[in-house]
């Protein structure tokens, strides 16, 4: 099949997911086009069937904001057009859902079909979707699609809830490519690069913005790192990381965490963890959280969303209630006292990954492209 993929290109998991599906996709023999304003943060041109095209836009006096949307559907229009691509797949609904519906309008004038999947992933139903001031046209544009999918069965609760929907709505979990954790935590998981050998690591990964609650993470810490020997690794960038930097300056604990940056090589810094910290105020899925079970790290997160159908509660981890830092901190340092369970749970974090795996969920997207036909 001809496969457009729109997405944004940041280390945000609906990017992510967008790529690492695009990249699968076309090494199972599909053509895979990447339409977005920059190369996919974790796009590897491995494979000849893979494009990007980049969506530019101009710049005029008059325009306090540019006009993406506008920008993306006439570039989605030129795409489709030259490559005959057969299936758009927009992920995150704002504003790819209306500008692949835009494109599909403009097509249809051409005498050309297209098919438009969209991928609900979170904020673009929780938080900013719901917004009067894109409500209207997020429920429109979502009912416009051939088919819609959400990443957790959580976030087709909300978007029903939130919405007036038409739709069936599929859920497909984000998935895992698994492999890739077990080659690095065999060969090249350098522990001793970070942490001295008495001390465990906790980690968290995210886009620093408020609903991650990376203070919530500093808290966490303070209270374990008194109890236990311990890093904490703080991967990332985002709004909220100089109120994280001043509280661990304000706490004393500037030997203690170490600020990362964004990284590409989040595998290999996730091998050197104990446990994983995602205090979410919301969180459709977690892929982070997946991605730490993944490398053998046990979450401790909050219960919001749909981390339950994530991390499961006394097996892969522990969920705590939104805020309560005294209860995850509780919890983390019950599982780094115990040796035999740190393990345990660790084992069952990653053998829980099995369920979310590249393989499950590959087919469930191209069956939902076949469909489109
Ligand atoms: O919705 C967002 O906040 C952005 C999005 C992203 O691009 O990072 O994150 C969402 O999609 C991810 C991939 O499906 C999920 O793993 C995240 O849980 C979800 N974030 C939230 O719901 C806050």
């Amino acid at each position: 099949m001809k496969i457009g993929i729109v997405c944004y290109p940041t280390f945000g998991g609906s990017g992510v997911v967008a790529t690492e599906l695009g990249m699968a996709l076309a090494n199972k023999g599909h053509e895979v086009h990447f339409i977005t304003y920059n190369q996919p943060v974790r796009l590897d041109f491995i494979s000849h069937n893979l494009h990007f095209h980049e969506v530019a836009l101009e710049e005029y006096p008059l325009f306090q904001y540019q006009p993406y949307e506008l920008a993306l559907s006439t570039r989605i229009v030129e795409v489709v057009e030259r490559y005959k691509i057969e299936v758009l797949h927009v992920h995150y609904a704002i504003p790819h859902a209306y500008a692949a519906y835009m494109a599909k309008k403009m097509l249809k004038d051409k005498g050309i079909k297209i098919k438009v999947v969209t991928t609900l992933h979170g904020t673009d139903i929780t938080l900013v979707g719901s917004h009067p001031s894109y409500k209207t046209a997020v429920e429109f544009s979502i009912n416009k699609s051939d088919e819609v999918t959400a990443v957790s069965s959580s976030l087709k609760e909300d978007t029903l809830r939130l919405f007036n929907i038409e739709k069936d709505i599929q859920v497909v979990y984000n998935f895992i490519d698994s492999g890739k954790y077990d080659a690095i935590h065999q060969e090249e998981c350098k522990r001793i690069a970070l942490a001295n050998p008495d001390e465990r690591v906790l980690t968290h990964v995210s886009n620093f913005r408020p609903v991650k609650r990376v203070l919530d993470v500093i808290n966490i810490f303070d209270r374990v790192q008194k109890e236990i020997p311990s890093k904490l690794l703080m991967v990332g960038d985002g709004p909220e990381r100089s109120k994280a930097e001043q509280l661990v300056k304000d706490l004393g604990l500037e030997d203690k965490v170490l600020f990362l940056g964004n990284s590409n090589e989040v595998a290999r810094i996730l091998c050197y963890s104990d446990i994983f910290l995602l205090p979410s105020q919301t969180e459709s899925f977690g892929l982070a959280a997946l991605e730490a079970m993944a490398a053998n790290t046990v979450v401790i997160s909050s219960n919001t969303g749909g981390l339950p159908e994530v991390n499961i509660h006394g097996k892969t981890g522990f969920l705590s209630n939104l805020g309560d830092v005294d209860d995850m901190a509780k919890n983390a340092i019950s599982i780094l006292k115990d040796e035999q369970k740190l393990l345990e749970l660790k084992q069952n974090a990653k053998a829980h990954t099995k369920e979310f795996s590249l393989e499950e969920v590959l087919p469930k997207y191209e069956q939902i492209y076949q469909t489109c036909f």
